[in-house]
C-alpha cells in the first residue's frame, strides 16, 4: 500500500509514523510514505498557501492552486489512482471498520487542512471522503493523517507480530482488553489475580472474557449495543447487575 500526505507540515507526519509497526511496515516494504507540501508548489516570491476567508470573519483558507499542483505532481508520481481522504472536523468518524476498510486500498492521499480548513471547491472536485478522528479541536490534519496511517499499518498482512495479533485487539471483538498483569507476583502495589497463575487455560479464558464484559458493561456502555456477545455473555453480564435488557 501507498500513502501520499500533503501537508504544510510534512516532517510532523513523517516523526510520528517511523515507530513500532508503523515503521516495521515500512521497513518491511508492506507500505510506503510520501510527503508533499503544497508550499514546494505554490507561485511567487512569498509561495503564498492561504488567503483571507470571503465573506469576512477571522481565519485563513487553503488555496486551490498550490494545492491542484501538489495534486498534480503526486498523482505524475505514480499510476495507481488514489483514494482521497480529506482529515476534517467534519467528516465521519473514524471506526475500526472504516481503519479496515481503508487498509485494502491499494493507494490514499492524506489531505491535512490548516488554518480554517481548504476551499470548499477543491473539496468537491477532488475529495473522495471526509474524516474526522473525534470529537475535539485540533490545529490541523495531521494528528488525523497519522492516526489513520498507524491504523491501517497495523492491519497490513504482515505487519504485526505474533504477540500483537489484530483478531485479539480491542474493538475487533467490539468489547474493551481484560486487565493484564507480568512479573512480579507479589509487589507492594498489590499481587496477581491467582487465576491467571493456574494453568488452567479454560478458566484463564472466561476470566478475561468477564473482565472484558465487565469493564465495557462500565465504561463504554454504548459498545454493548453492537458487540458479538454469545448466550454466555448476555447471562454474565445480566447475572452481574451490568446489563438490563
Ligand atoms: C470556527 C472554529 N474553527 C477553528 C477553531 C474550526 C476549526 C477549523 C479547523 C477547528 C479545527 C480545525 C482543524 N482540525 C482539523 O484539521 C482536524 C480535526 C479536528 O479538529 N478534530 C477531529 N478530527 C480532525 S481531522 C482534522
Amino acid at each position: 500500500m501507498r500513502i501520499d500526505v500533503v501537508s504544510l507540515f510534512p516532517e510532523f507526519v513523517a516523526e510520528c509514523t517511523a515507530f513500532g509497526v508503523t515503521g516495521r511496515a515500512v521497513e518491511r516494504g508492506l507500505l510506503s510514505i510520501s510527503s508533499w507540501n503544497p508550499r514546494d508548489y505554490a507561485e511567487g516570491n512569498y509561495r503564498k498557501v492561504d488567503d483571507r476567508t470571503f465573506g469576512g470573519g477571522p481565519g485563513m483558507v487553503m488555496l486551490i492552486d498550490p494545492l491542484e499542483a501538489t495534486f498534480e505532481a503526486l498523482k505524475k508520481d505514480d499510476d495507481t489512482p488514489p483514494h482521497v481522504i480529506y482529515l476534517s472536523p467534519q467528516g465521519a468518524p473514524l471506526t475500526q471498520a472504516k481503519a479496515r476498510e481503508l487498509s485494502t486500498r491499494a493507494r490514499l492521499v492524506l489531505l491535512c487542512g490548516r488554518y480554517e480548513g481548504v476551499d470548499e471547491r477543491f473539496i468537491a472536485a477532488r475529495v473522495d471522503e471526509e474524516i474526522s478522528i473525534g470529537d475535539y479541536v485540533l490545529s490541523g490534519g495531521e494528528l488525523g493523517a497519522a492516526v489513520i496511517i498507524d491504523t491501517v499499518a497495523r492491519l497490513q498482512p504482515g505487519a504485526l507480530n505474533d504477540a500483537d495479533s489484530a483478531e485479539q485487539d480491542s474493538f475487533e471483538n467490539g468489547l474493551l482488553d481484560c486487565p493484564h498483569y507480568s512479573k512480579p507476583v507479589q509487589h507492594a502495589l498489590g499481587e496477581v489475580p491467582p487465576v491467571l497463575l493456574s494453568g488452567n487455560h479454560a478458566e484463564i479464558a472466561r476470566w478475561r472474557r468477564a473482565q472484558s464484559l465487565e469493564r465495557t458493561a462500565l465504561r463504554r456502555p454504548d459498545l454493548l449495543e453492537s458487540a458479538e456477545l454469545s448466550d454466555k455473555d448476555r447471562k454474565f453480564l445480566k447475572e452481574s447487575g451490568l446489563w438490563d435488557e
